[in-house]
């Protein structure tokens, strides 16, 4: 025992947290005690405003009683049940309301339980999907630079951020990666998609060239990159790679784990922006982030090319113990009602007008050197301080937070994503309470 820490209930040192200055953050925490709608409390017993929607999951607000009974009535009648060569009824319903919200052609569903898990999965199907062709030499990943795609080993090998990558060796071989498309000099202040960089899409024809087409298998890209700081597709970007994609027989996968369920005013990206990818990575939104699960969709042309050789043998060796867990089906079933009856997977579409028009009242701020945003997005970046960067975005998160507002920073940005229930009002009060913490001098 005596090697043990001493853990009381509220002694901090066990829990090494996820992403997280876990030294600054335990002499000072922040700890959440409820969450009801908008808002969070906190153990000090105040409101704080959810600028973030949690970590861009709570689309529809918090503790929604739709959601919380499913748990609690699935979790009485079938806690669990194997996930391998059985089945429950919920999982396949759960499928079909997914498929019929998700692009056309996207006609089947894996279930996995995160978004990096969610990764993973395309980026194995994908492989195999080419070998069941015939096209075993396709193994080749192109992702891009700044790129995220969660934690995992093939998610950070296809990703792009510097310090997601440097601390674990080699990685995947055979990875290549795009340019990012973020031209500040060209764009800074643009509302929307960018007009300057789609031609950056043809620099995949380069890499192809590079590599020769029959040696990739896919190409993967946030259609919004997020975590990396919210950088918005320039026009004709996203077409441009489908383009190219078809044109060399590579996969082109959506990894839509922020941008589905609502978050740009369509079920998904790849309707907003009228391009179809192969795949879709999903997560986070699909259960309104209550319980961990996630989904990739994919097109009947690569589903069907699984389905071959003698029935009794199972088509694709991947899998997890959790995938389509009934409590989490039942969470995602009751999710999904809930944005039907409220319209959340369109209404970005209806408020983003007004949430650009606030977001963009910041720009005289002090330090402000770029705003964008799409949907229910917004992005501000702010300059950092000299040798010392993400230090003024971390003390605007700070102080947002000490003065009431949740918001989340990357580097120098500043992120928000609020849950799609969120109203004019308090649009006005999460810009208000901003505008504070910028000219307080973050
Ligand atoms: N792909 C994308 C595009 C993501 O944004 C993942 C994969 C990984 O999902 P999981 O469920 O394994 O975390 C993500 C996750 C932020 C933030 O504030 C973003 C994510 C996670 C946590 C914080 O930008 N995105």
């Amino acid at each position: 025992m005596s090697n043990r820490l001493n853990t009381s209930p509220n002694d901090l040192r066990a829990f090494w947290m996820p992403f997280t200055a876990n030294r600054q953050f335990k002499q000072n925490p922040r700890m959440l005690v409820g969450a009801r709608d908008m808002h969070f409390t906190a153990s000090d017993g105040r409101q704080i405003l959810d600028g973030t929607a949690g970590l861009w999951c709570v689309n529809a607000g918090h503790c929604r009683p739709k959601i919380t009974e499913a748990i609690a009535q699935q979790a009485g009648e079938l806690d669990y049940a194997p996930a391998f060569q059985m089945g429950h009824p919920k999982a396949f319903e759960l499928a079909n309301r997914l498929v019929d919200i998700a692009p056309d052609g996207m006609n089947h569903v894996l279930f996995t339980n995160s978004g990096s898990e969610s990764v993973e999965t395309a980026l194995k199907v994908a492989l195999a999907y080419h070998r069941t062709k015939g096209n075993g030499s396709r193994t080749r990943l192109i992702g891009r630079e700044r790129g995220y795609h969660g934690v995992n080993f093939g998610g950070i090998s296809v990703g792009g951020i510097v310090s997601n990558r440097k601390m674990f060796g080699t990685l995947l071989t055979g990875v290549d990666h795009m340019p990012h498309t973020h031209l500040p000099a060209q764009n800074a202040f643009t509302r929307g998609q960018p007009e300057h960089g789609g031609d950056i899409a043809s620099e995949l024809e380069r890499i192809v060239t590079l590599h020769d087409a029959s040696t990739i298998a896919a190409v993967i890209v946030e259609p919004v990159a997020g975590s990396t700081g919210v950088l918005i597709p320039p026009k004709g970007y996203l077409k441009k790679l489908r383009e190219i994609c078809t044109k060399h027989g590579i996969l082109l996968i959506f990894d839509e784990v922020i941008t589905g369920f609502g978050r740009l005013g369509s079920p998904f990206a790849a309707q907003h922006y009228d391009v179809m990818p192969d795949m879709i990575t999903s997560a986070k939104g699909l259960t309104n982030g209550v319980i961990p699960m996630g989904a990739v969709f994919v097109t009947s042309e690569i589903h069907d090319a699984f389905m071959q050789g003698p029935e009794h043998m199972i088509e694709f060796f991947h899998g997890y113990t959790y995938s389509g867990n009934p409590i989490a089906s039942a969470a995602a079933l009751a999710t999904l009602d809930t944005y039907k009856e409220e319209g959340l997977l369109t209404r970005a579409a209806d408020i983003a007008p007004y949430w650009e028009e606030q977001l963009h009242s910041l720009k005289d701020c002090p330090h402000v050197i770029d705003i964008r945003n799409t949907g229910l997005i917004g992005a501000i970046e702010l300059d950092p301080i000299a040798g010392e960067p993400t230090k003024r975005a971390f003390s605007a998160f700070l102080k947002a937070y000490d003065d009431g507002l949740l918001i989340r920073t990357t580097g120098d940005i500043i992120a928000l994503s609020p849950p799609l229930i969120i109203t004019r009002d308090q649009i006005d009060e999460l810009f208000e309470k901003l505008r504070n913490v910028l000219e307080g001098g973050a």
